[in-house]
């Protein structure tokens, strides 16, 4: 090293500077962060980044989650959630049943009912159809944020129709917005090793292009914490990144904290400090993506409480049973009432804002 190359320190606090003044990082830049910014430094950026767009505010939604079938045609390595077509285990619900799992919380005040099931290749189009106009009807005060990208690739695919067409209709049938869910990691050679049979992540992204293009707003997920280097987490973020610079369409980003038990991948899980350093270079290199979640259900409370500091602004909902992370042995608590979910934000030192699916305010 000459005397004119600057030390890593040194690199650190002026990619720093530069994110602090507002310009874009690089994702070379980011990565250099990502090695090498000190923990504290690099949250602190983020903390800022986030008080400048969102103050004190952490959102939080009433929601439900409906896994209406765990029979999926996919293997993916790290989900333990899942039933091979035709195993013991497998079961789909009814959309008569739905409704009246629905019907038995209609004292509670849900804005948002969260749908996402397997690939299950019995269920016509007419079933996921049905399934959301039964809901609207059930939960009229609520939005529906349904099926994942992977989904509507399924739909399409045995189908013959165009991914277009799949959103046009489900649209029409009273779907809101798209969930992040199926996005993983972009990069196609771990998708091999994760997901293999599962469609590529630039289909992924070009799916929630149209649905952008069509006024359907969508989420963006990355698993993390298993095999995938610093490199393939920038690069996931840099497409989404792109995709939002042209389209605008991303309502929230969300880092799925890998769970490792009960699946064939086997891998550790993310420690507290990757959680941290993850979201605080979310929120510094995602520039267009104005919510980042710290989703309590992945994390556990205290490491999603902290993420609050290190630039998450949306704390999830009350899920009421979150089952894909716990199948794969997350120890966070299934759901949380609206009183816990409130004091777990204002415990982190956070005002706790009440939001729709696309983060409307609330008020009661
Ligand atoms: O796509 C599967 C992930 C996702 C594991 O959009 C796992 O608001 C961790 O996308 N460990 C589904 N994660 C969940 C999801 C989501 C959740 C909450 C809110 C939103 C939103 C989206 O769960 C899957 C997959 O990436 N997953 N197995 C596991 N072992």
């Amino acid at each position: 090293m000459n005397a004119m190359t600057p030390l890593p320190g040194d690199a650190c606090a002026a990619i720093l500077d530069k994110a602090r003044s507002g310009e874009r990082l690089s994702p070379d830049e980011a990565l250099i962060l990502a090695l090498s910014a000190p923990l504290h430094d690099l949250c602190a950026a983020a903390m800022e980044a986030r008080l400048q767009k969102h103050g004190r505010n952490a959102y939080y939604v009433h929601n439900v989650h409906v896994n209406f079938t765990n029979v999926c045609v996919n293997a993916c390595r790290f989900c333990a959630f899942y039933k091979k077509h035709g195993a013991p285990g497998g079961r789909t619900l009814s959309v008569d049943d739905i409704v009246a799992d629905l019907a038995a919380k209609s004292h509670l005040p849900i804005r948002e009912i969260h749908i996402v099931g397997g690939l299950n290749p019995e269920l016509p189009l007419e079933y996921y159809l049905d399934m959301l106009r039964a809901v609207s009807r059930q939960c009229p005060q609520a939005g529906i944020k349904a099926f994942t990208a992977v989904e509507v690739a399924h739909l399409a695919d045995t189908r013959g129709v165009a991914e277009f067409e799949i959103l046009a209709a489900l649209k029409e049938a009273g779907l809101m917005m798209l969930p992040g869910g199926g996005a993983e990691v972009f990069s196609p050679a771990l998708r091999e090793k994760l997901c293999p049979e599962k469609i590529s992540g630039e289909r992924w992204l070009q799916i929630h292009a149209t649905a952008h293009g069509q006024g359907l707003p969508t989420n963006a997920t990355m698993l993390f914490g298993h095999i995938e280097s610093w490199s393939d987490r920038v690069a996931h973020l840099s497409a989404l990144r792109d995709l939002q610079d042209l389209t605008g369409g991303f309502t929230c980003f969300i880092p799925l904290a890998y769970q490792p038990a009960n699946n064939a991948l086997k891998a550790s899980g993310p420690d507290g400090l990757t959680v941290l350093r993850v979201m605080a270079l979310a929120r510094l290199f995602l520039d267009n993506i104005p919510h980042l979640k710290a989703y309590w259900a992945m994390l556990g409370i205290k490491a999603a409480q902290m993420a609050l500091w290190a630039g998450a602004d949306d704390f999830d909902g009350t899920i009421i049973e979150e089952r894909i992370g716990h199948a794969a042995g997350a120890d966070s608590p299934k759901g949380l009432t609206l009183t816990e979910l409130r004091q777990a934000i204002e415990a982190a030192g956070m005002v706790a804002v009440e939001r729709t699916p696309d983060f409307r305010p609330v008020s009661r």
